[in-house]
């Protein structure tokens, strides 16, 4: 039987386990990203886990998240990082020079390696032939010290591309499609591996939005071959020596296989406020809209703005809506300048963003009240804009100018403008200024690691005990994501300060004059009683950020209950010694209401050995069975107290 190119990658940096779907293995990280957002974090543990310089082949820092810099926060946070990532021995990308995916993929991507970033969206990396999986940052501070990350080795969901996209149709619509077809739920432990003839008529960029948007089916990652097209994008950054031709075996066997023809799609948007919520762009034409904004590590590449441009060339934007271009890098930036595109984009009206993640993460930009909002984002979770009901639809740059031109829904093909054809460059213009390489480990020794008071070093779990007396503190429905659990936009600057961020924990589910989730689960930990999470399916859905653990843990919450858990999610529950447990029959979520007191006896020993565990519910008197779904270290790092602790006990 043919391999698939995933199991290619897999078997090429195997260091445990054995390579069948469903079991657990350990893999070779060859690179990894951090951003601002979690990289403090992931440096904090990885100075905590004492393990010296960096050892794999790259490890890139970047600031791009947090850049607004109201309060001295994120000017701290960039100077730990600059200063910790030259001492640690790992690249710096500064702030302004874009965001970590964008640029991973122009200056330091390689087919074929393994890219581990603690950001969701990490498989961006996938559009080149790379094998990019996000995870929380505790994995990533492992992997930089040269340890291997540990997954399940995926099921590998084939998808056929064939035919060509039509005009005014964007990679952006194949990956909506891909949505529509599989939602965000129920896709744990794939990979989404893209093949067939209609592969060679997508670009890097086209590829890098299908990959990037991937994270929110909840797959591991998502890979497209690594062909000629790859190897004209890599000459094009200078970087033709990094290619390498790959692709699964002409025979491969998938677990799935989903063909789309990319002729037959069309424009499509995600809905509020989930990225699987689809409908095709002619259904909500006429819909006003005041806002638009075409940025993110989704479409933001030179030839997503460079079509932009091109449309609004010697046009003005409708007089109600706002509009916004946020350029994925400065390499994107620098280029548009020189060529003109950018004054072009300016006389339309339009605003330009700071390179950066910005309004994507709800930093500034939310929309007004009651109005619509058009992203090329990945993500329209509720609130993710900063306003309260918001309303946010996901969709290509190509439909997001069009809305821009006409002031409500439009499909772009009807504007009445020829779709502007743009080429890939032969050279992009290269100036990497703003990376600053590692220094040598001798010179690193006179570096001094600059501190801000607001950097706090995370506390350490307490060890699991072996009887909980807890108390449900949350009980919530299905597909609840990070950002339910651990807002971010004006609470982002906390995120290198625990106990002050912490107090937003469930932000969304505070009501007005009760006490917050934060206070209540203070109180109970004061007491002793462990604090509980229960919830529907796909808990934890959407970003890598571990603080969605991490706060929690530091309130006293020890064990999570859902009928599923996402992937990172899960991971990062571990990593901060929180029992992620599952209910072995759905039906008995209804079993168990908030505030009710709940006990389990013999949970050390369940963790250690069994598959199962007993939960009694004593309000209600009744017993839940619950399935522990864990590999041996995963249980082997709850019983030691959490990642931390355990790295440093196998030093
Ligand atoms: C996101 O898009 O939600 C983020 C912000 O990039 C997160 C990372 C974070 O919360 O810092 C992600 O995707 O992992
Ligand atoms: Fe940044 Fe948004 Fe991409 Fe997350 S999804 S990395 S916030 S641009």
């Amino acid at each position: 039987m043919g391999k698939t190119l995933t199991y290619k990658i897999l078997e090429k940096h195997l260091t445990q386990g054995s390579l069948s779907a469903g079991e657990p293995i350990g893999i070779r990280i060859d690179q990894t990203l951090t951003q601002d957002a979690t990289g403090t974090t992931a440096f904090l543990l990885f100075e905590s886990m004492g393990l010296g310089r960096v050892k794999t082949q790259k490890s890139v820092s970047y600031i791009d998240h947090n850049m607004s810099q109201f309060g001295p926060e994120n000017h701290n946070d960039h100077l730990y990082l600059q200063t910790v990532a030259a001492k640690s021995g790992a690249y710096h990308s500064r702030a302004g020079n874009g965001i970590c995916h964008q640029v991973h993929l122009e200056r330091f991507g390689e087919p074929g390696k393994t890219l581990l970033g603690s950001d969701s969206h990490t498989p961006t990396g996938g559009g080149i032939g790379m094998l990019a999986i996000g995870a929380g940052g505790m994995d990533v501070a492992v992997a930089m010290g040269g340890g291997a990350f540990y997954l399940t080795a995926p099921k590998v969901i084939g998808v056929e591309l064939v035919g060509n996209l039509k005009p005014w149709v964007g990679s952006k619509d194949i990956i909506l499609k891909l949505l529509s077809i599989l939602s965000t739920k129920g896709n744990v432990g794939c990979v989404v591996e893209y093949f067939g003839d209609g592969v060679k008529t997508l670009s890097v960029p086209q590829r890098a939005t299908v990959t990037n948007m991937g994270a929110e089916l909840g797959v591991t990652t998502s890979v497209f071959p690594s062909d000629e097209t790859t190897r004209l994008f890599l000459d094009a950054q200078g970087r033709g020596d990094s290619y390498l031709a790959l692709s699964a075996d002409p025979d491969a066997e998938y677990d799935r296989i989903i063909k789309i023809d990319l002729s037959e799609l069309e424009p499509m948007a995600a809905c509020p406020s989930s990225p699987d919520n689809i409908k095709t762009v002619s259904e909500l034409v006429g819909k006003k809209v005041n806002q638009v904004v075409v940025g993110s590590c989704t479409n933001s590449s030179y030839t997503d703005l460079m079509m932009v441009a091109r449309t609004l060339k010697g046009r003005k934007l409708h007089p109600m809506v706002e509009f916004a271009i946020a350029p994925g890098s400065r390499q994107v930036l620098n280029m548009l300048a020189e060529n003109g595109a950018l004054a072009d984009i300016i006389a339309s009206g339009a605003r330009i963003l700071e390179s950066g993640c910005g309004c994507c993460i709800g930093q500034g930009y939310s929309p007004a009240d009651g109005t619509i909002s058009v992203r090329t984002f990945n993500r329209n979770f509720a609130g993710r804009t900063g306003t309260k009901g918001d309303m946010a639809y996901l969709v290509s740059p190509e439909t997001a100018v069009a809305i821009a031109l006409k002031g409500e829904f439009v499909d772009p093909r009807e504007i009445g403008v020829d779709y502007p054809l743009v080429e890939m460059p032969k050279h992009f213009l290269i100036d990497d200024s703003m990376i600053e390489q590692p220094p040598s480990e001798e010179d690193a020794q006179n570096i001094e690691v600059l501190r801000g008071p607001t950097i706090v070093v995370p506390e350490s779990p307490q060890d699991l005990c072996d009887t909980i007396n807890g108390k449900v503190l949350l009980k919530c429905g299905d597909k609840i994501t990070t950002d339910h659990i651990m807002p971010a936009g004006a609470f982002l600057k906390y995120r290198s300060n625990v106990p002050e961020y912490a107090k937003v924990v469930f932000n969304c589910f505070n009501e007005e004059d009760e006490p917050t989730f934060a206070d209540r689960a203070l109180n109970l930990k004061a007491k002793g009683v462990a604090g509980i999470v229960v919830a529907g399916d796909s808990y934890g859905q959407g970003s890598s950020r571990e603080h969605a653990a991490l706060c929690p843990m530091y309130l006293g919450v020890r064990v999570v209950i859902a009928k599923t858990i996402e992937r990172i999610h899960k991971a990062n529950l571990i990593n901060f010694a929180i029992v992620p447990i599952e209910f072995a029959d759905p039906d008995d979520y209804d079993k168990i209401e908030a505030h009710d007191k709940l006990e389990i006896i013999s949970l050390l020993d369940s963790v250690r050995s069994s598959d199962s565990i007993k939960v009694v519910n004593k309000t209600k008197e009744c017993e839940i069975i619950g399935k522990l779904n864990l590999s041996k270290r995963d249980r082997e790092v709850l019983v030691s107290g959490g990642l931390l602790k355990y790295t440093r006990n196998n030093a």
